[in-house]
């Protein structure tokens, strides 16, 4: 088979019909103050999802990409996290389960900080916030200095990475642990479906699913998972989100997250500097993080990053595409970005042999083509794979990553997700992310960015 890698790159420089589409779908999606990753599935705002959507409406509008973060932040809780999902009080509660009324933010969350006045969830997502404020205000810096768009939002993220470094350090090792598949972002990957077993799912009468009115599902997780997410986002609520003194039933660490948030904490550094803030103490946790992501997650034999599951305390031997994410990490060890690279090119993700990069190991027993988070490829973490390997000076593989998210992005519509064989759409459509990060692919001129390189090649990549 003919790779990828050795092709020749097809032209994606520009294309203004793909801009285009890509603008329509971040202008239907805006609700006036944020942008909903989708009008059916998902009509609220989203924490990740923002922080992505913010990077490429950046290209559209400074203003907004600012409002958009600023929104969410604006529903923080006091002791620091960002929740998932900040409710749109406009939108039927029927609309998306679990709604307001399972979460009960404001009551139920009130000894943790919960917000009066506004109902959010009570998880949280992966951190790309600080890396989104940083790459909107280079967008416009003098916009940005003009309206103090740094100085509002340094605070807030600096509480937000203490609640992750701090009360989330379930497992003393120096990482943020997640107490929910929603919260690394990747609901339904094979990595939860042992430490999942171990629940005992809500009963099926206790609640209704929103979500297959608007997707197939086969494409969506099974009832199965669904009254296991459930019942651990139920019994999280009960114990009032209480992080410490509470026996949680799933509790793991995840190399993506921890990825993000050791890229938004070099970001924070940044932040610091330009706003007349100490940089060193975000560069010193950052290079903390990254210490314990190594010694804590790396499989020398996967060539890749695992989960750990701190409830019995051992790395979980599936795959998934999070353990490569590490790839944007700046000053990892070169014998580890080399085995990234390699692994990512390797039979479980095919990374140049096949359009897309799957979100799980192709070879391993639970992929699925079509199922979420099982198989299918994802845009945002195409985005943060071609983002690592540019920053690492993988040129080849990053252009060809980058052409062919280009031209899957508008062959499917700015679906969700993608077959990675075929790039056939999977999922809802016009899907927030997937525009957001197609306007920021094509608004980079990747041989501008190579030629820029410097020895923070990583960090230079992505900002
Ligand atoms: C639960 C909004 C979110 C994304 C997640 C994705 C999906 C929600 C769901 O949609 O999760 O948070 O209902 O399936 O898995 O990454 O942020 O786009």
């Amino acid at each position: 088979m003919t790779s990828l890698l050795d092709s020749p790159v097809p032209a994606a420089a520009d294309d203004p019909a793909l801009r285009r589409g890509a603008a329509r779908v971040l202008y239907a999606n805006w609700t006036g103050a944020s942008t909903v990753p989708s009008r059916g599935l998902y009509p609220h705002q989203w924490s990740w999802d923002s922080a992505f959507i913010a990077i490429g409406l950046r290209h559209l509008s400074v203003r907004r990409a600012q409002r958009e973060l600023e929104t969410l932040l604006g529903a923080q809780w006091a002791d620091g996290r960002v929740p998932h999902i900040v409710f749109n009080p406009a939108v039927a509660l029927d609309a998306y389960f679990p709604s307001p009324d399972f979460w009960r933010s404001s009551r139920d969350g009130a000894a943790a900080g919960a917000p009066e006045g506004i109902e959010t969830s009570g998880i949280v997502q992966p951190p790309v916030h600080a890396l989104a404020a940083w790459l909107v205000h280079l967008a416009d810096p003098d916009a940005s200095r003009s309206r103090g768009f740094l100085s509002r939002v340094y605070p807030a993220l600096t509480a937000w990475h203490e609640y992750l470094t701090g009360a989330r350090d379930l497992g003393g090792g120096g990482l943020a642990a997640v107490l929910h598949p929603w919260e690394p972002g990747m609901d339904n990957s094979p990595c939860w479906d042992a430490p999942l077993r171990r629940i005992e799912p809500a009963p099926a009468d206790s609640y209704r699913r929103a979500d297959l009115a608007h997707g197939a599902a086969a494409e969506r997780p099974t009832d199965l998972d669904y009254g296991r997410y459930v019942r651990l986002a139920g019994d999280y609520r009960d114990s009032g989100y209480a992080d410490a003194g509470t026996r949680h039933a799933f509790a793991v660490e995840d190399p993506g997250v921890n990825a993000l948030l050791i890229v938004s904490e070099h970001a924070l550094g940044r932040i610091a500097a330009e706003t007349g803030a100490d940089p060193a103490p975000h560069e010193e946790r950052a290079a903390r993080l990254t210490a314990a992501l190594v010694e804590r997650l790396w499989s020398p034999d996967d060539g890749m990053f695992l989960c750990r599951d701190l409830v019995d305390g051992e790395l979980i031997t599936e795959r998934s595409v999070a353990g490569l994410l590490p790839l944007v990490v700046p000053g990892l060890p070169q014998e580890i970005v080399d085995a990234l690279a390699g692994t990512a090119a390797g039979p479980g993700f095919r990374l140049g042999e096949i359009p897309m990069v799957p979100s799980y190991d192709l070879t391993g027993p639970a992929f699925d083509p079509s199922r979420y988070w099982r198989g299918p490829a994802w845009f945002n973490t195409g985005w943060l794979l071609e983002r690592g390997l540019r920053g690492h000076g993988r040129t080849g593989a990053a252009d060809r990553l980058r052409a062919t998210m280009l031209t899957s992005a508008g062959a499917c519509d700015f679906a969700e997700y993608v077959d990675p064989f075929t790039a056939e759409a999977r999922g809802t459509r016009d899907f927030g992310w997937t525009a957001a990060l197609t306007l920021d692919l094509l608004a980079r001129d990747p041989a501008e960015e190579d030629a820029g390189s410097t020895p923070d090649a990583v960090a230079a990549a992505l900002v």
